[in-house]
């Protein structure tokens, strides 16, 4: 790993920020976004929800669409009542291709942390996921699992979750809770949750004996956590009023598999090759020149 770590960039990580990543499976990086950072992502997230709230009109699920309602509240509101089926119609996790999310994926803030970890040639990987979690629907709630339970056969290797909270995610809201150092072990055997319908992957309960070692780790709007795919954690149901939206985005080094089967990510940044690195438009058409130079050998 040390050699891979990338110094000198105005967002690198510090070599105890680093070490702290290694040995614990995590990090949380406590205000590394701005509002200013934020705004295209949640313009799309907002563009989304009034796709929704129309689709409920359409269907005479709502009389008022309530486009007067904050981020934190709209949602919430709109699904007042609603069961986890009307919810899930729209997916319990959103991975759209709106400019705002890639925006955020190619934020620099970002890219200095990664790069501080696998260095600079970054892949940002097809798997990203906007959380709309709202009170009292069940999708909110993800059980104990690795993100490698997700892609138990891709060749890929480190890939690193980049979780940014886009409002206060606390301990009433559901933050995220890690099991530390946990990411020291192999994928662990997991099976697909069934008391929901969301399908969520969970850890087999074997794996749960050092439960009580877990922490919370709620984070204020802005915040980041990076985390390794075999680190196991969860997140708590949503017991506010308020929506706890968040974006979770990957990366990993260019020479890795893409995963072509989750979609298409793209080259997120280059030392080497910085006229390759792809722009809105080579993401939007999903420009196949942009994936990992590893492709292009
Ligand atoms: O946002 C959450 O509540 C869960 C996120 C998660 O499990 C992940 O990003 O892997």
């Amino acid at each position: 790993m040390s050699a891979e770590y990338r110094t000198g960039n105005p967002g690198s990580l510090s070599p105890e920020q680093v070490a702290f990543y290694d040995r614990e499976g995590y990090l949380a990086l406590p205000q590394l976004l701005d509002d200013a950072d934020m705004a295209a992502v949640i313009r799309s997230m907002q563009q989304k929800v009034d796709e929704i709230a129309d689709d409920l009109y359409a269907n005479h699920l709502i009389t008022d669409k309530l486009e007067a309602e904050s981020f934190e509240n709209r949602l919430a509101r709109l699904f007042e009542g609603k069961t986890d089926a009307e919810f899930l119609k729209y997916g319990r996790s959103w991975r759209d291709r709106l400019p705002g999310y890639f925006d955020l994926m190619a934020n620099p803030k970002i890219l200095d942390a990664v790069a501080s970890l696998i260095g600079g040639e970054i892949f940002a990987n097809p798997v990203y996921n906007t959380r709309p979690k709202v009170p009292k629907v069940a999708a909110g709630t993800v059980p104990w699992h690795q993100d490698r339970s997700y892609w138990p056969d891709a060749n890929a290797n480190p890939v690193i979750t980049v979780w940014v909270a886009l409002v206060d995610a606390t301990l009433e809201n559901g933050c995220l809770h890690f099991m530390p150092q946990t990411h020291r072990q192999q994928l662990l055997s997991h099976h697909r949750e069934a008391y929901t319908s969301t399908k969520y992957t969970e850890i087999d309960p074997e794996h749960l004996v050092g439960k009580e070692r877990a922490i919370a780790l709620p984070i204020e709007k802005g915040g980041v956590i990076l985390f390794n795919d075999r680190c196991v954690h969860m997140s708590t149901p949503n017991d506010s009023k308020q929506v706890r939206w968040s974006v979770d985005l990957r990366y990993q080094p260019t020479d890795q598999d893409p995963m072509p089967q989750h979609g298409v990510g793209f080259l997120a940044r280059s030392d080497q090759y910085p006229d390759r690195v792809a722009t809105l438009e080579d993401w939007l058409a999903k420009r196949p020149e942009h994936e990992p130079i590893a492709q292009l050998a």
